[in-house]
């Protein structure tokens, strides 16, 4: 019986979605694409919420079939069996730890200053919401930067879906206000990233 193909649905500009599109430009996997628009409603047909009820893209229709959402799942799926996720048991719950972080401590403080000073720009770069976000998106940074100055990836000595999480918001800071130059260990591993065979950008 045939498999159905790889579907993603993202929206241009989310850095959620990047996260999968980069994970199968470096694992070379074959993946069909359908964008949608969040300021046109597209999150909020009742046939985009028969594909995920929570509203919200990224989401992956997957080999077997049903659609699954969360970046975090669906890294996990496509990098099983894969040098994108380690098989032994502690490395997993290291990398398991990274998408843990990234999800509660990283994403929203790096995505949302960019959402709403650049995409939307109905905030200034130094409203208090903003001031707030990055506060806290800087702890996260300084507890990257941290880990970067004795590793060169999250993980082990190579890349896997940890870095895959953490690079796409990481990358887009400044459009958020952040200042990587107070990161030095942070950039280069920005750069050991877009090095990489596979690297796809973000548009
Ligand atoms: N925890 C989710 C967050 C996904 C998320 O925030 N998606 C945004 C786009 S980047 C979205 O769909 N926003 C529309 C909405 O929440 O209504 C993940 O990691 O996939």
């Amino acid at each position: 019986m045939n498999q159905p193909a790889l579907e993603l649905i993202d929206t241009i500009y989310t850095g959620n979605g990047w996260k999968v599109r980069l994970l199968c430009g470096y694992l070379g996997i074959a993946l069909q694409r359908r964008s949608l628009s969040i300021v046109e409603g597209d999150l909020d047909t009742e046939a985009f919420r028969r594909i995920n009820p929570w509203g919200q893209v990224p989401v992956l229709r997957t080999r077997e079939g049903p659609w699954l959402a969360e970046s975090a799942a669906i890294l996990w799926y496509l990098a099983q069996g894969t040098a994108f996720l380690p098989a032994d048991a502690l490395a997993q719950a290291q990398v398991l730890q990274w998408l843990s972080f990234e999800q509660t401590q990283h994403m929203a403080n790096l995505a949302q200053p960019r959402l709403w000073v650049t995409l939307r720009g109905t905030m200034a770069v130094d409203a208090p919401a903003v001031l707030a976000w990055r506060e806290q998106g800087n702890k996260a940074l300084a507890h990257m930067e941290a880990h970067l100055q004795r590793h060169r990836y999250f993980v082990g000595d190579r890349p896997s879906i940890a870095d895959v999480a953490l690079f796409p918001y990481t990358c887009m800071a400044q459009q958020g206000g952040y200042e990587l130059r107070c990161y030095p260990s942070v950039r280069r591993w920005l750069e050991r990233m877009q090095a990489l065979a596979g690297y796809v950008p973000l548009l």
